[in-house]
C-alpha cells in the first residue's frame, strides 16, 4: 500500500525538520518563582512533586495525562454535549470512534483508566491467578493484586536496561512466558496484560512481530490478551518508523491491525486522545462484555456515560481521530526526542532509545553515590524543582511500593525520574529551559546527599509519601 504521509514543509524543502500541525489560538500565562520561594514550597510539599500546588510550578512535566491541549473542533464539541442521564448522542459517536480506530465490538465508558483496569480485573482475576505483563504499571498491578491475582513481569530483559539501544524494549519475552505458563498451568492465568508503549521502562514500544508471537503461543494455551492502549498510538509510530512492512502504512491502519490480534483494551484517553478526563473499556466477548456492563453501574456509572459527562465523551470521540494523525503524532514524538538528544549531547543519563511520552533520567547513574533507600530519583525530581520550577516524578523504589507477602521495599532495577512532555502544550523554547535545568543539576550532583521517608501511605505511596532532606 502508498503511504498515504503527506510530507511536511520540511521535507518538501529538502530538509528534515518538523513542526507541530498547529497553531496556538490562546494561551495560559505561566509563572517564575524565585528560589527562596521553591524551597519553602517543595519543603511544604515534603519533597514530593505530587504535592505541589500547580501555580508555584514553571514548566509542568509531572505527567502527560490530562495535560493536552485540545483543538478547537474539541472544545467546539464541549458545546454540543448531550447530558442526558441513559444514551446520550456523545456516547454513540465515542462507541463509533472506539470501533472504528481500534475495531472492539463492545465499548464501555469509563471515568479514566483505572476505573476500567478495576472492572477488568474484578471481572477476569480470582485469588490464586497470576497475570503475566510487559512490566508493571502502579495502577494496573495494584487493582489486580486487590482481585487477588499477582502480576509477574514477562518484559525481555533489555527493558531494564537503561543505556540498551534495543528497538522494542517493551516486547514480551516468549520463553519467559511460556516457562510461566507451564509453571503455573494456564488455567490461572486469567489474560496476559499486555501495554503499548511500556511507560515505567521509559515510554518503550512492543513491536508487531512480537505481538504476533505471543497471539500463537496465547492461541495453544488458550489465554486471551486485553491491551493497554493508553499510549498505543504512539507505539504504532514506532513500528511505522522501524519493523519492516509498516513504512507505507498509517498510524491509525497500523492500531488497528495491532488490536486485531488482542482481545480487548482498556483506556486511559488522558494521554493518546488529548482530552482532559475519560477512558474505556472494549472487548469482543459478548459475555464478558455483559458482566462488565454489570459492574459499571455499580462502580462508574450507566453503561452510556460510566462516569464522564456528554461533553467529555464528545471531546474524547474527536480526540480519537485526531490523536491518529501521522502528522500530530510525528511531531509529538519529535519533540520528546528533541528534548532526549540535547541530553544525549551532553552525556546525562537517559533510559535509551527515547521513548514516545517522556525522557526518563537515569537517577542511578545520575546519583551514583546514592543507595536506592535514600530514594535516588525523588531527590532529582525534588532538586530539578528547586533548581528552575521544573516538575517532574519519581519512578523508582517509591513508585514500586512495597511487597503485600513480605512487607519489604521492592527494588526495581530502574530508578528513573520521568519529565512526561504534554501534548500540544509546551515549546521547543520550553525545551530548551528544561534541559539546561537538567544540566545545572548534574553538574552540582555530588553534593545532592538523599532524602529520607518520613509518612507512607498504604496504596500508590508515591502520590502522597513526604519526605525530609538528609543534610
Ligand atoms: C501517568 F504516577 N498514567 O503516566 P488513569 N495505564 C497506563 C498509564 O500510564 C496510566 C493508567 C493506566 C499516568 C497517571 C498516573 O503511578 C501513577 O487515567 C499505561 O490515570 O487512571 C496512567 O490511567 C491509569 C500517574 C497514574 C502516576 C499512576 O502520569
Amino acid at each position: 500500500m502508498k503511504r498515504k504521509k503527506i510530507k511536511t514543509m520540511g521535507e518538501q524543502f529538502g530538509r528534515r525538520s518538523w513542526a507541530e500541525p498547529w497553531k496556538i489560538k490562546m494561551v495560559e500565562p505561566i509563572k517564575l518563582t524565585s528560589r527562596e520561594e521553591r524551597e519553602r514550597t517543595i519543603k511544604e510539599a515534603g519533597y514530593n512533586t505530587f504535592l505541589l500546588r500547580s501555580e508555584d510550578v514553571y514548566i509542568d512535566l509531572l505527567t502527560d495525562s490530562g495535560t493536552s491541549a485540545m483543538s478547537d473542533r474539541q472544545w467546539a464539541g464541549i458545546m454540543l454535549g448531550d447530558e442526558a442521564y441513559a444514551g446520550s448522542r456523545n456516547f454513540y459517536h465515542l462507541e463509533e470512534a472506539v470501533r472504528k480506530y481500534y475495531g472492539y465490538k463492545y465499548v464501555l465508558p469509563v471515568h479514566q483508566g483505572r476505573g476500567a483496569e478495576h472492572l477488568i480485573s474484578k471481572t477476569l482475576i480470582k485469588p490464586g491467578h497470576y497475570i503475566p505483563g510487559n512490566m508493571y504499571f502502579t495502577t494496573t498491578r495494584l487493582h489486580q493484586e486487590l482481585a487477588g491475582g499477582t502480576f509477574v513481569d514477562v518484559i525481555i530483559d533489555e527493558a531494564h536496561d537503561p543505556p540498551n539501544l534495543h528497538p522494542f524494549k517493551g516486547n514480551i519475552d516468549i520463553n519467559k512466558l511460556e516457562a510461566l505458563i507451564k509453571r503455573v498451568g494456564a488455567e490461572n492465568i486469567p489474560f496476559i496484560s499486555l501495554a503499548g508503549t511500556v511507560n515505567m521502562a521509559g515510554g518503550q514500544p512492543v513491536s508487531m512481530a512480537n505481538l504476533k508471537a505471543l497471539r500463537e503461543l496465547c492461541n495453544v494455551y488458550g489465554i486471551s490478551i486485553n491491551l493497554d492502549a493508553t499510549r498505543m498510538a504512539e507505539n504504532c509510530f514506532f513500528i511505522q518508523e522501524c519493523e519492516q512492512g509498516y513504512q507505507d502504512k498509517t498510524i491509525a491502519e497500523i492500531l488497528r491491525e495491532f488490536c486485531s490480534y488482542t482481545d480487548g483494551a482498556w483506556m486511559s484517553s488522558k494521554k493518546d486522545h488529548l482530552v482532559n478526563i475519560g477512558g474505556w473499556l472494549a472487548v469482543n466477548d459478548k459475555e464478558l462484555f455483559d458482566k462488565l456492563c454489570n459492574l459499571v453501574v455499580v462502580y462508574e456509572g450507566l453503561h452510556t456515560y460510566g462516569g464522564m459527562a456528554g461533553r467529555d465523551m464528545e471531546a474524547l470521540a474527536i480526540g480519537i481521530s485526531e490523536g491518529v494523525q501521522d502528522d500530530h503524532i510525528r511531531s509529538r514524538i519529535e519533540q520528546v526526542r528533541y528534548l532526549g538528544n540535547i541530553l544525549i549531547n551532553w552525556n546525562i543519563p537517559i533510559v535509551r532509545p527515547v521513548g514516545g511520552h517522556a525522557i526518563f533520567l537515569d537517577a542511578k547513574s545520575f546519583y551514583s553515590h546514592l543507595p536506592q533507600d535514600k530514594f535516588p530519583a525523588q531527590t532529582l525530581a525534588a532538586e530539578l524543582y528547586l533548581d528552575s520550577g521544573v516538575r517532574s516524578m519519581e519512578r523508582g523504589i517509591v513508585s514500586a511500593g512495597r511487597d503485600p507477602e513480605t512487607g519489604n521495599h521492592r527494588y526495581p532495577a530502574l530508578e528513573l525520574t520521568r519529565l512526561a512532555i504534554p501534548r500540544r502544550v509546551y515549546t521547543q523554547a520550553h525545551m530548551d529551559v528544561v534541559s539546561e535545568a537538567i544540566r545545572a543539576v548534574y553538574k552540582a550532583r555530588k553534593e545532592t546527599k538523599g532524602l529520607k521517608m518520613i509518612y507512607e501511605p498504604k496504596y500508590l505511596r508515591f502520590f502522597q509519601a513526604r519526605f525530609e532532606k538528609i543534610t
